[in-house]
């Protein structure tokens, strides 16, 4: 296991003076969150291309979520509750955590921030339960970005709060009709698009060519996300974490987003971490993790022969 190191990070000025965390591994790799959200908003690799989406209308302004990068949907997912959509994680400010309780790092040289959010008293009026909620933000040496959530139930009254969650990941691909999802095949997921009805995914890898919104459930630890064009493969690792969200809005529903481009469905996908069907309830003193691991990898294959053992390796 690896030791606690000190991290390493840099507070800057982001847009409309937003606080935001740049890690840097080398001249190119880095990462940036927002204190607005804890919001990831930018992974580059070692050549400094952009690997994550943000919307170019993307508004920094609270209350509204960024737009792109990955969200925290927490303590509700989506509307599956009485809170606003996605929950109010995305949309608090967080703080940077001086002195979180040791956890292993994941790369060396460490560039890593820890951050923390509890509940306003606001917040206790809609939801009442008191909670702290750590996230590491960790970059690591081969450029692979790692998000780990604890979060605690520090309720005094001796009750129990229960929760969904999930890792919104926006990931920039060149052209979603070329892309193709691995891991996820003979899945049953809840189709959002018809009323969360149970189906069964047939044996073949995602494609897309219209909208898509799908809860699939119980799935591997490792998913991959194909991109044919960039010849690029994203690896989803994820733990604790039993579902993954597949959403991309297509041409009308994106016209009904105000801040998403009309034409940028075409250069987005999200493929999320969640905690949905089962949700998880917390003790007062009990903890839950949630560990999302990301690389991208070149593509194990050629003219248009995918070798998804190669890539799920
Ligand atoms: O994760 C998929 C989803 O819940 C979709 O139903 C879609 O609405 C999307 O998230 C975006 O939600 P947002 O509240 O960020 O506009």
């Amino acid at each position: 296991m690896a030791t606690e190191r000190p991290s390493s990070f840099e507070l800057a000025k982001g847009i409309n003076g937003l606080d935001k965390i740049v890690l840097r591994q080398s001249r190119f790799r880095s990462a940036e969150v927002y204190l607005y959200g804890g919001h990831v908003t930018s992974w580059k690799n070692e050549n400094g291309e952009e690997l994550l989406y943000l919307s170019s209308k993307a508004i920094f302004k609270p209350p509204k979520p960024i737009r792109g990068g990955i969200p925290l949907c927490f303590p509700q997912f989506s509307n599956l509750g009485t809170l606003e959509s996605h929950g109010f994680a995305r949309n608090r400010i967080w703080e940077v955590d001086a002195s979180p309780p040791p956890l292993p790092t994941y790369s060396s040289p460490n560039a890593f921030v820890d951050l923390i959010l509890r509940p306003t008293e606001d917040d206790l009026k809609t939801w009442p339960h008191n909670f702290e909620f750590r996230m590491r933000v960790d970059l690591g040496s081969e450029g692979e970005l790692t998000l780990t959530s604890r979060i605690r139930n520090t309720s005094a009254d001796g009750k129990p709060f229960t929760f969904t969650f999930a890792y919104h990941t926006y990931f920039s691909v060149s052209d979603i009709s070329e892309v193709r999802v691995e891991g996820l095949e003979t899945l049953d997921y809840l189709d959002n698009l018809k009323n969360r009805e149970r189906f069964t995914e047939q044996g073949d890898a995602i494609t897309f060519e219209s909208e898509i919104d799908k809860i699939y459930l119980s799935t591997p630890t490792k998913i991959a996300i194909l991109d044919h064009e960039k010849k690029r493969t994203f690896v989803v690792r994820k733990d604790g974490l039993a579902d993954a969200v597949v959403w991309n809005p297509w041409d009308k529903k994106s016209k009904t987003i105000s801040d998403l481009g009309d034409e940028d469905y075409k250069h987005m996908l999200c493929v999320e971490a969640a905690a949905v069907e089962r949700p998880i309830t917390l003790k007062p003193g009990e903890e839950w993790k949630g560990r999302l691991e990301l690389s991208a990898v070149p593509s194990s294959y050629s003219s248009g022969q995918l070798d998804p053992k190669k890539v799920l390796q």
